[in-house]
């Protein structure tokens, strides 16, 4: 059997936890939105536009290091199973398989998402394109499910790329961390992590504040996602578009604020929400990191750094770890 697809998401349960994350995130004092809620299939559609932009640095740097790495990273590794967290398109991964089914090798890939229909399409572009590969795909919450990746099959790789883990706040973070580490039992296991960089502040604070206005709109998609999960009357237009590097968290903030005062009827919660001029919702946490805040928080979870890769600019990173002591 080649292909198999595990559901481990429960229509109803989601719904009613982004009910409680809506209701929690805009009634406390600080208003915020979970930045998860951006990827309905228009958000999806704006972040490959972002990924496309001249001042989008993240996604190009790491496809760029990732072929310049791959044939010494996993030319020499040569993985068996190769788990993936968020996958989504998984375009990125076709290197990495390239590498590790060369030579005509069995490999398994497992990849986990929350979107079914965007695991099916890539597994059927694999299956195609892979005569050796096998797929066991898993439709789950990176932050819920990683308990139902199943166990290994030989020597396991897992790919956690694209900076994704910048979004968890230091709690998340850990929890995520000890979550992999736990679905990569053996000593010859290793963890492949993308960690977007510390930079000049002007170029970070470009890369989410594009002068086309894709980020403006991929942020301001988040009401339109609550608005229909909800029944909300958000105006998207309402809210002006921040991004900012905040130096002391080493993290990029976006917020949307209303610059004028504004009244929303969350019809579902059955909640009304009022919005101060000048408040605002803040919808997005990105983390960048140093060689040394990536070996701290892999060390708290039992990872060591096994290679640490990085562009000639030194904007992106790419981590090679191993499991250590817990
Ligand atoms: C998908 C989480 C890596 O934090 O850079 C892009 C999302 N937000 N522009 C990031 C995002 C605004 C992105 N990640």
């Amino acid at each position: 059997m080649r292909y198999r697809l595990d559901i481990h998401t429960d229509e109803r349960a989601r719904q009613e936890r982004l009910e409680a994350d809506v209701r929690r995130g805009l009634t406390a004092r600080q208003k915020s939105l979970p930045p998860k809620y951006f990827y309905d299939r228009a958000g999806s559609l704006l972040f490959e536009r972002i990924t496309e932009l001249p001042e989008y640095y993240p996604t190009r740097t790491e496809s760029a290091l990732l072929a310049e790495i791959v044939p010494e990273s996993i030319g020499a590794f040569r993985p068996d199973d190769i788990v993936e967290i968020g996958a989504g398109s998984s375009e990125k991964t076709r290197r990495i398989l390239d590498a590790a089914s060369a030579g005509g090798r069995d490999v398994r890939y497992v990849p986990l998402d929350v979107d079914r229909l965007t695991l099916e399409a890539t597994a059927a572009g694999l299956l195609r394109d892979y005569p050796r590969l096998s797929v066991h795909a898993v439709v789950g919450d990176f932050e819920r499910d990683l308990a139902h990746v199943p166990p290994p099959r030989g020597r396991r790789l897992a790919l956690f790329l694209g900076s994704t883990i910048g979004n968890l706040d230091a709690p998340e973070r850990r929890r995520l961390l000890a979550g992999l580490r736990g679905i990569l039992p053996d000593r010859g296991d290793r963890l492949l992590l993308g960690v977007d960089l510390v930079k000049d502040v002007k170029l970070l604070e470009a890369a989410y504040d594009d002068a086309a206005g894709v980020t403006r709109d991929f942020n301001r998609n988040i009401l339109r996602v609550i608005n229909r999960a909800v029944d909300g009357d958000f105006q998207p237009e309402a809210f002006r578009h921040r991004a900012f590097y905040n130096e002391a968290a080493s993290r990029i903030e976006m917020h949307l604020v209303a610059d004028a005062a504004q009244t929303v009827k969350l019809g579902r919660l059955g909640l009304t929400v009022r919005f101060r001029p000048g408040e605002d919702i803040w919808t997005e946490s990105s983390y960048k990191f140093t060689r040394e805040s990536t070996e701290t928080m892999l060390a708290e979870a039992g990872l060591a750094i096994d290679a640490w890769y990085t562009d000639a600019e030194g904007r992106f990173g790419l981590v090679l770890a191993r499991p250590c002591s817990p």
